[in-house]
This record gives structure tokens, sequence and C-alpha cells, in this order.
């Protein structure tokens, strides 16, 4: 019997020393201590001993189970300790490894340039307007002074949906539309898409971008346009640039300009960009033909207006030097995404 204990003792005593792992631990436990462990099976088996020897192996028995169950619990205190250690190894996180982005889109060009447009005539007291891309006839053109045989009307030009329905082939429709329904004073600006029948080139596409302005009120006159583009000129490109104004014709205005700006490459030196003029042309504009003024119930014996036209694409491309207009158009990511803000 005593033997025995000192056998299990010893083999015991070996294992838990080996034991890596808390299962292996609970698995030398068991068989120690459980059921039908080893000394559960010593200590059921005293009663074939004679009454003299019980009570010295009782307490051998005893201080061997006490003796393995101390060293148990500190083998698993320790190898507890070491798991925790190489969870926590394992499970670290850097908190400071750069998160990846999300992909998120980008403004387009066209529509940074608007914006941009905006944010500078509604600083100076415009209203934005918009309105609708397919006009009728009677706004896009006729009120527009363009009458049923100008050579502007001409299929090669417009883009028809029926006799009386076009695609606008300018965003004058809006600034009719605003003549006719309020009272001078009226100052509005209409961007969006307009629609010409042109193919397609580096320089042009069947559907660009425009913003027209509108101003009318008593005694209004073409330095009243000239200050106002000046200011918009400043506000885009910055101080020392200015306009310059061409004589011009449209059917819609009179008189009519042209109205160049200074080349914000060069500053007005002259330069590759202005082909050494010192000027870019950007916009054209002039006083509201009476009859305009008239047609859309505006007296025009008490009140005048001044009008304008920008070309976005235009001074996109200049902005960001974009040489061929399709690449505003064909949305592929690869260009676009070089736009972002
Ligand atoms: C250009 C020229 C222009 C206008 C647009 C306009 C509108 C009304 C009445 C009179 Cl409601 N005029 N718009 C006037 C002059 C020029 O655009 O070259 N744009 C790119």
């Amino acid at each position: 019997m005593k033997e025995r204990i000192s056998e299990i003792r010893e083999t015991m005593t070996k294992e838990l020393l080996g034991a890596t792992s808390t299962q292996n631990l609970e698995d030398i436990r068991v068989r120690l201590l459980g059921k039908k462990g080893e000394l559960t099976a010593l200590l059921r088996g005293m009663g074939q001993l004679s009454p003299e020897e019980r009570p010295q192996a009782g307490q051998m028995i005893n201080e061997a189970r006490a003796k393995l169950t101390e060293m148990l619990e500190t083998k698993a205190e320790e190898i507890k300790k070491k798991e925790r250690a190489e969870a926590l190894k394992r499970e670290t996180i850097d908190v400071t490894q750069p998160a990846e982005l999300p992909q998120i889109g980008s403004a387009h060009p066209i529509n940074m340039v608007m914006d941009e447009l905006i944010e500078c005539f509604t600083g100076m007291g415009f209203e934005v307007l918009e309105g609708p891309e397919v006009e009728l006839d009677h706004y896009n053109f006729e009120l527009m002074n363009i009458p049923k045989n100008h050579p502007a009307r001409d299929a090669q030009d417009t883009f028809y949906v029926d006799d009386n329905i076009v695609l606008r082939t300018h965003t004058s429709p809006m600034q009719a539309r605003a003549m006719l329904s309020r009272k001078p004073p009226i100052r509005v600006i209409c961007p969006g898409r307009v629609y010409r029948a042109d193919e397609v080139d580096a320089t042009h596409s069947p559907v660009f971008h425009q913003m027209e302005g509108l101003v009318v009120d008593k005694d209004v006159n073409m330095a009243d346009l000239r200050g106002t583009l000046n200011a918009f000129a400043e506000k885009l490109y910055g101080k020392g640039i200015t306009t310059r104004f061409r004589p011009s014709f449209f059917p819609f205005t009179e008189p009519s300009t042209e109205v160049d700006l200074t080349c914000s490459s060069c500053h007005g030196k002259g330069c590759r960009i202005c082909k050494g003029t010192g000027w870019i042309e950007v916009l054209g504009g002039g006083m509201v033909n009476p009859k305009v003024l008239e047609m859309c119930g505006i007296d025009s014996s008490v009140y005048s207006g001044f009008a304008f036209g920008i070309g976005l694409e235009r001074i996109t491309m200049l902005r960001y030097g974009i040489s061929d207009m399709r690449l505003l158009y064909e949305g592929d990511v690869r260009f676009l995404s070089q736009f972002r803000k």
C-alpha cells in the first residue's frame, strides 16, 4: 500500500510538471482524483486493510491527495497565466495601423466649377434658377427673338423632339420664365445642361453646360454688366484679372459683346494657353433686346436689363489643364478621381 502511494505520487508529480495546457491538467486531475481516479480507488480499497494499518494508510493517502491537489492548483495557475499571455499576444490590435479607406466618389470637375461660379454670383445677390432640359420652341427660340427662319434654329444645330418641342440650346428659357412670372428687380443665374447637334471632337460635344445670368431693373446699363463681370473675374481668378469687351451680335441682346478675361496662366503677358494674346474668351453678353423684354411682359420704356452666358466646359478645361473635352463625359474613374479636393 505504501509503495503504491509513493508510486502514484511520483508518476503524478512527473506528469503534472510536464503538463502544458489546461486540458492536459484536467485529464490528470480526473485520473487522480475523479470517481474512477487512482487515489479514489486506493481509498476504497482501505476496507481490506487491517484496523491497525488503516489510520496510517488513510493519513498517507490524504497527505498525497493534499500535496498533489496543491501542485495541481499551482500548475493550473501557471498554465492559465501562460495561456492568457499567449492569447493577448495573438489578439493584439495595432491601433496605430492606418485604416483602409473606403472608396468614395468625388465631385465632377464641371460641377466643381459650376459650384464656384454659383458661389460667386449668389455672393453678389443673384438667385439660382433651374428648369427643364426639354423645352417648348416658344421659350427656347420665339421669346429670345429667334424667329422661325433664323439660321440658329437650323435642324443641324437643334435637336427637335417634335415641331414645338426641342432640347434647350441655352438656359435662356428659364430667364424668360423669370421675367414672365416676376416683377423687377430680377437677378438670376441659370446653370445647366444644354444641347446642340454638334459632332464630337476635342472641343465640341452635343451636350454641354452653360450658366446664364440676367438682371432686369430700372437704369441697368452696359457699365453694370462690365462691373459685374469684372467682379466675377477677380473673385474667380484673383486680383489683376479683368475683362475685355469686343462688339458682337446675338438676336436676344442689343448691343451684344463677346467677353475675354485676362489669361490667368500668364496674367496677360501672353503664353501658349492664350496663344500669345493675353486674353481668353469665355463668355458673351449684352443689354437684353427690348423686343425680348416686351415679349416677356416687361415694359421696356421703364426697365432695362443685361444678360450673359458662360460656357462651363471651357473654364473647366482651362482651370484643370484638360486638353480633350471627351474626357469630361466618359466617366472614367481614373480621370475623375484626380479632381478630389
Ligand atoms: C454665349 C453667349 C449669351 C445671353 C446669353 C440672354 C438671356 C435672356 C435675354 C438675353 Cl433671357 N440674353 N442670354 C445673352 C448674351 C449672350 O450667351 O456665348 N454663351 C456661352
